[in-house]
């Protein structure tokens, strides 16, 4: 064997330096869209591009990443928010008031749950008369989390 073929230890440093450094170093960003704005709570940063849409990554132990999910409290990765499509009229009867839907929306975050929240409010023609499908919306639709079940 003939050891005068072999590289040097500086050799082999230097091409495992070469081979690695495209690793470590940033490449460019390959979004065609730019962020506008950012803004960080104290565990969670949010950042919404020049198209409207938005960004969320850190804490979403309250949702506050607006993903629709609690169901994992961290997040360090930026996640789409989703955009609500709440709709006011929250027994789905046809018709928003104050008084009833309104209602119950206050209720609801008062931490009231089933009859206490429904109870003579829901109109007579509503497609959500009851408590599970109210809080699936208020949830699912309108983005309040933690409403007592
Ligand atoms: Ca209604």
């Amino acid at each position: 064997m003939n050891l005068s073929n072999l590289p040097s230890f500086t050799d082999v440093l230097t091409r495992t330096a070469e081979r690695y450094k495209s690793a470590l170093a940033p490449s460019p960003c390959a979004h065609t869209v730019k962020y506008t704005q950012i803004s960080a709570g104290n565990n969670h940063t949010c950042a919404v591009f020049e198209n409207g849409s938005a960004q969320c990554w850190g804490s979403n132990f309250y949702g506050e990443l607006g993903i629709g999910d609690v169901s994992v409290n961290n997040r360090p990765t930026p996640q789409w928010v989703i955009a609500p499509s709440c709709t006011f009229d929250i027994d789905d009867d046809g018709n928003v008031s104050a008084l009833t839907d309104g209602l119950m929306i206050v209720r609801a975050m008062l931490g009231m749950n089933r009859d206490a929240v429904i109870s003579g409010l829901t109109g007579a023609t509503a497609t959500r008369p009851t408590w599970p499908q109210i809080r699936a919306h208020l949830s699912a639709s309108c983005g309040l989390q933690g409403l007592a079940p």
